[in-house]
């Protein structure tokens, strides 16, 4: 009697533990069977009424079912926790061999890059760089670089006035006043650097770069200052690249020449060149004597030649750019085609 109820407990089991799919479900097919109130449970209460000699056997028996049917239990309880893991291992999977997403990589701006080159061209031919203040007195923008007051470089159209005798500097020539007040000749420098003027329209911006050049030593010539700006151009704009010197005026050269090269988008004759021909790229002359008082050089010892050139201007030339302001939009599809 005792054996059959347990043959059929332990044939129900198996059934049982088919259909359980959770832990929660195992659970309560455990209840089922070893609970307060589980068939086992109730077998071993009842072993009371039997007669004491079978009491002994019976108890084997029984707790040899409950100990089957607890490694049962026990076995499906692993199984259920393996198949939940690699559920969600399936789901949480990597593919290791898919590509990066990728690093947008950064570059150097064109105006950089291009005033970089200048630097070390003229770096190559023995100049060293010097830097002063974008923020400078009057004095050292204006009166030692023989501009008087009234003149019309000085116009408050053109210069950024920060108090009555302080400017943004408008070009960087102050900052070779400062070196030749510190240092004799030889002075052999060039000024690269930031400069501000109260423009706006496709070739002008309210701040732009300059690169400035300075030689003073005894017996500096005009041509001297030829060999050095011809040496430039075919370093800048390639070895074929023809150059003329037309005359001109600054208040602190004399004489004075604007520098042109040969206009390289036409053969004779453009909107760039003006149906001239050819392109200005910067201004030049040999340093006024009155600059040179100004620093206390003799000059009935020495002589020398200054230059300069806006860095927009021959990058603009240099890669066929019409509008100046694209180099300050930042506009990434611009700035892609420089790196
Ligand atoms: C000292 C003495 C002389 C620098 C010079 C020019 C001619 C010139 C322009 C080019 C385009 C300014 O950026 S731009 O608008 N510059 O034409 N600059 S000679 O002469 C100097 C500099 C310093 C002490």
């Amino acid at each position: 009697m005792m054996e059959e109820t347990l043959k059929e407990i332990r044939n129900q089991i198996d059934s049982d533990l088919e259909g359980v799919s959770t832990e929660a479900d195992l659970v309560r097919v455990k209840a089922g069977y070893v609970g307060k109130k589980g068939s086992l449970t109730q077998l071993l209460k009842s072993m009371k009424d039997l007669p004491k000699e079978e009491r002994r056997q019976a108890g084997i028996l029984i707790n040899a079912t409950k100990n089957e049917i607890e490694e049962l239990i026990e076995k499906r309880s692993d199984e259920i926790k393996r198949k939940i893991m690699d559920e969600k291992l399936l789901e949480e999977a990597t593919d290791f061999t898919l590509p990066g997403r990728g690093m947008p990589v950064g570059a150097k701006h064109p105006i950089t890059q291009v005033m970089e080159r200048i630097v070390y061209d003229f770096e190559r031919m023995g100049f060293e760089v010097a830097e002063g203040p974008e923020v400078e007195l009057d004095y050292y923008n204006f009166e030692a670089l023989n501009i008087p007051k009234n003149h019309p470089a000085r116009d408050m159209q053109d210069t950024f006035y920060i108090t009555d005798d302080m400017v943004l500097r408008t070009h960087t020539s102050p900052v070779q006043i400062r070196i030749m007040q510190t240092q004799q000749p030889p002075v052999k420098i060039i000024a690269p650097g930031k400069v501000y003027r109260c423009d706006s329209d496709v070739s002008h911006t309210p701040m732009f770069h300059q690169i400035e050049g300075l030689l003073v030593d005894k017996g500096i010539t005009f041509g001297n200052l030829k060999s050095v700006i011809i040496q430039f151009v075919k370093l800048t704009f390639g070895e074929g690249t023809n150059v003329r010197f037309r005359p001109s005026f600054f208040p602190f050269t004399e004489p004075s020449a604007e520098v042109d090269i040969e206009c390289q988008i036409c053969s004779n004759g453009c909107r760039v060149c003006k149906g001239t021909g050819w392109l200005e790229i910067m201004g030049c002359g040999m340093v006024d004597p009155a600059v040179f008082s100004s620093v206390n050089y003799n000059t009935d010892i020495y002589s020398g030649f200054a230059f300069g050139m806006g860095v927009e201007r021959i990058a603009m030339l240099k890669y066929g750019i019409n509008d100046i302001r694209l180099f300050f939009e930042n506009d990434v599809r611009f700035l892609r085609q420089f790196v």
